[in-house]
């Protein structure tokens, strides 16, 4: 195959998720696992085009209804993709586990859900557990499928107070130092975060995956919540 068949199938999967097209991503992929290999295609391909939805969501290029198609496209790629990985390659691309959900009492998963879909594209294995999510079950699942961050989404302020309280529960437990927590949605600000001693807040969806890498790579030595990816410490 040559370089200009690879740029092209790339390109084809890149403006799959741009458009929203859930059947030309899945075509693409098929055609660009056997091309450039899945890790290429979703790295050089789905990703790059879900990073341009969340550069024009940001700027108000285009509005929620086009994210959501675009993630739905992103997602049928990613499925037909991953089925291609080998054992190895699921390793290599895995960057670290989120377990992630809307807290107990808010059953908002608008935005929740798009935090979901960049970082699956960013390469992170998430369980999304829903919506009214008790601290108890963020906690019981982070422990279960050893999660590097759990992910808390509250839109209501009457429901912010359960973001508190997971933290609480790790340290209760014991193992806080176990799991980085971070937190989004409408309600939740900086100084929140900076109060309940989570270990990130995002303002936007696309802010997520930098937002987990740079607390998986930088680890503990960061003293305050990292704000869109890039610590105030
Ligand atoms: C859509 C909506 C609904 C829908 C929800 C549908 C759904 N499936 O989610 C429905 C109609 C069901 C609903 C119900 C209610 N709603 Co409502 N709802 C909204 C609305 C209009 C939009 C929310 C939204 O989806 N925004 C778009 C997404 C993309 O934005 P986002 O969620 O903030 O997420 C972004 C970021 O915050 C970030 N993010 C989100 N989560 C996370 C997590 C992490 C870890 C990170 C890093 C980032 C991150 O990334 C996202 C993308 O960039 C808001 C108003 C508003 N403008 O916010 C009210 C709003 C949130 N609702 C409100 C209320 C009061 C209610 C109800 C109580 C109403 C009622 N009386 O019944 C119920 C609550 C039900 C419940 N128990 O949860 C209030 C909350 C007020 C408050 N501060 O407490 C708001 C603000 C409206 C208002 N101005 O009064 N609602």
């Amino acid at each position: 195959m040559s370089a200009k068949d690879e740029s092209i199938v790339l390109k084809r999967l890149e403006e799959a998720v741009i458009n929203g097209d859930e059947q030309a991503a899945k075509a693409a992929a098929e055609e660009a696992a056997d091309i450039v290999g899945p890790t290429k295609a979703i790295n050089e391909g789905l990703a790059k085009g879900m990073a341009v939805i969340g550069e024009k969501f940001h700027n108000f290029e285009i509005f929620l209804p086009q994210v959501m198609l675009a993630a739905d496209a992103m997602k049928a790629g990613l499925e037909v993709l991953k089925s291609r990985l080998s054992k190895e390659e699921m390793a290599d691309m895995r960057k670290g586990v989120v377990v992630i959900g809307t807290v107990y009492g808010d059953i908002h998963d608008i935005g929740k859900n798009l935090v979901v879909a960049m970082l699956e594209s960013g390469g992170f294995e998430v369980h999304d557990l829903g919506v009214d999510v008790h601290p108890k079950k963020f906690v019981e699942e982070a422990r279960k499928v050893k999660a590097d961050i759990i992910g808390m989404s509250s839109l209501l302020t009457s429901s912010l107070y359960y973001q508190k309280e997971t933290v609480a529960l790790l340290q209760d437990m014991g193992i806080r130092e176990d799991h980085y927590v971070i937190v989004g949605g409408a309600s939740v600000t900086t100084r929140w975060a900076e109060e309940i001693a989570a270990d990130g807040w995002g303002k936007n969806a696309e802010d997520a995956p930098e937002l987990c890498r740079s607390l998986i790579e930088r680890g503990r030595e960061l003293k305050k919540p990292v704000i869109k990816g890039i610590t105030s410490a």
